[in-house]
């Protein structure tokens, strides 16, 4: 316990400071903003403990320099159609299992701390790249939505019927981002803009672009990934 502050990439200061925005840009779930002030001060404390426990099990990954990375050779993966988001007009949804079911603008979301990492995709049809994303940690997102102590798994919604689910453990590892950017420009449509999972711990297949709902669960459902449903590992740890 009480190791949560510095692991996590938002001091409990910078996240009071965020939830403070939800006035304006963060649709709460039923929640009055005149009341919602108490309610943080009440559900912030003890922090998170379900993301607390899922931390403890973390190590990172080794990242590249960026003199690695590799521009050309992320090449395109897309099972079907390239969905085209508006950035103003689109919202993530965080709901299932959580205190506070929210739905953030890209406003919202680059509110919060950057991350950058140069990490390695890899592809199971036999391809690789090394690249940089640039996002928010999830596990910040998550904090934000407090979940709840059953969750144990996340479900990832995309705009083209793609759909993952990870471990929670795995979405809150330090090096799981929902990046916008790659090799620092703003993300392309093709590689999943506005928002993607970028994470050096899972195969390109559990990297879901186009996000706009995550949800977190007790328990997986009979339908656990686009890939998964036809055979593909579940885990698809690196
Ligand atoms: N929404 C969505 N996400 C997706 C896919 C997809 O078809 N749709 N393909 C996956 C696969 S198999 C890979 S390897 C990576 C490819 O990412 P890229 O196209 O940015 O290189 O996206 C993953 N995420
Ligand atoms: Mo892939």
């Amino acid at each position: 316990m009480g190791l949560i502050l510095p692991q996590s990439g938002l001091s409990r200061r910078r996240l009071l400071q965020i939830s403070g925005l939800s006035g304006m840009g963060v649709l709460m779930g039923g929640c009055g903003t005149s009341l919602f002030a108490d309610r943080v001060g009440q559900t912030f404390e003890p922090l998170n403990q379900i993301v607390e426990e899922a931390l403890l099990s973390q190590n990172p990954v080794p990242e590249f320099s960026s003199s690695a990375i590799e521009p050309d050779q992320l090449l395109i993966n897309t099972f079907d159609m390239t969905p085209q988001l508006d950035p103003l007009q689109f919202r993530l949804t965080i709901d299932g299992e959580v205190g506070r079911p929210m739905q953030l603008s890209m406003a919202d979301i680059q509110a919060i701390p950057l991350t950058s990492m140069v990490i390695r995709h890899v592809c199971v049809e036999g391809w690789a790249a090394i690249v940089q994303w640039g996002g928010v940690r999830l596990q910040d997102l998550i904090q934000l939505a407090q979940p709840k102590p059953g969750a144990r798994y996340v479900y990832f919604k995309s705009a083209d019927g793609y759909y993952e689910s990870w471990d929670l453990a795995s979405s809150v590892h330090p090096q799981t981002l929902m990046a916008y950017q790659k090799n620092g420009q703003p993300l392309p449509i093709e590689n999943g803009a506005p928002l993607r999972l970028a994470a050096p711990i899972k195969l390109g297949y559990k990297q879901s672009k186009w996000v706009t709902q995550i949800t977190l669960v007790n328990e997986l459902l009979p339908t656990k990934g686009y890939w998964e449903d036809f055979g593909y590992e579940w885990f698809g740890g690196i």
